[in-house]
């Protein structure tokens, strides 16, 4: 079990993000196609609080905010981080996607070969809870708050020319994990052994109160079209 102590970084609730390694497995897909052989990996992030983690913005294509609670003036703390959101078009529209989301790959054992896929979010949907023991959550959030310092910022997943504003957000407790149909396949040899990892906010855009346990691996058994999870690592 993993002890969570709360490093207290001033007076603001900081969020701890993790990737659950059951969540790189569970849902995970080997397809065979013309003579190749692809692995459809699933990716999950947990928040394990007690800080919502949200990623806002207020125009695609600059810079996003990471935002905090503060709890001794009660009020929302924009942060400006290293991350952006993109404007993509999608079968549904224009959806503005946070690029700093994630990444998952795949280590060959047997030649050493390592993919690395970058996952872009397009909307946070707290998915399933972390089997992790988590500090008490605080109140649940608004829709909408304001920032003194860069306005308002609205949450969720639309986005467009109507929609100024876009807001993703993971609760403190709740899990987020895409299904590998919506991830890109990664093509292997066939049969083998492989290490397949994740890694949530690889570029640190989230602050967080701890930040060295944002990854984890497991190491699978690939026969035909069937995974067999041999084990599991989280930090
Ligand atoms: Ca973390
Ligand atoms: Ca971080």
């Amino acid at each position: 079990m993993i002890s969570l102590v709360l490093q207290a970084v001033g007076s603001l609730v900081l969020p701890n993000l993790r990737c659950p390694p059951e969540k790189l497995v569970d849902v995970s897909v080997i397809e065979k196609k013309a003579g190749e052989t692809y692995i459809h990996l699933g990716i999950g992030g947990a928040n394990t609080g007690p800080g919502h983690m949200i990623v806002a913005t207020n125009t695609p294509d600059k810079q996003a905010f990471s935002i905090l609670y503060d709890k001794d003036t009660e009020k929302w703390v924009a942060r400006p981080t290293n991350t952006k959101f993109i404007p993509i078009g999608t079968k549904y529209g224009i959806r503005w996607k946070w690029t700093g989301w994630s990444f998952f790959g795949v280590w060959d054992i047997d030649t050493g070969e390592i993919t690395l896929v970058r996952k872009k979010s397009s909307c946070l949907g707290n998915t399933f809870t972390p089997k992790i023991t988590f500090p008490p959550i605080p109140k649940n959030l608004p829709t909408s708050f304001k920032t003194d310092k860069y306005g308002v910022f609205h949450l969720g997943c639309l986005s467009g020319k109507n929609v100024p504003y876009l807001g993703q957000l993971l609760k403190a407790g709740a899990g987020d994990q895409y299904s590998p149909s919506w991830n890109c396949p990664i093509r292997i040899k066939g049969d083998g052994t492989y290490l397949v990892f994740g890694f949530i906010d690889p570029d640190n855009a989230i602050p967080e109160w701890n930040e060295e346990d944002n990854w984890s691996m497991a190491a699978i058994e690939v026969r035909g079209t069937t995974i067999t999870v041999l084990w599991t690592f989280e930090p």
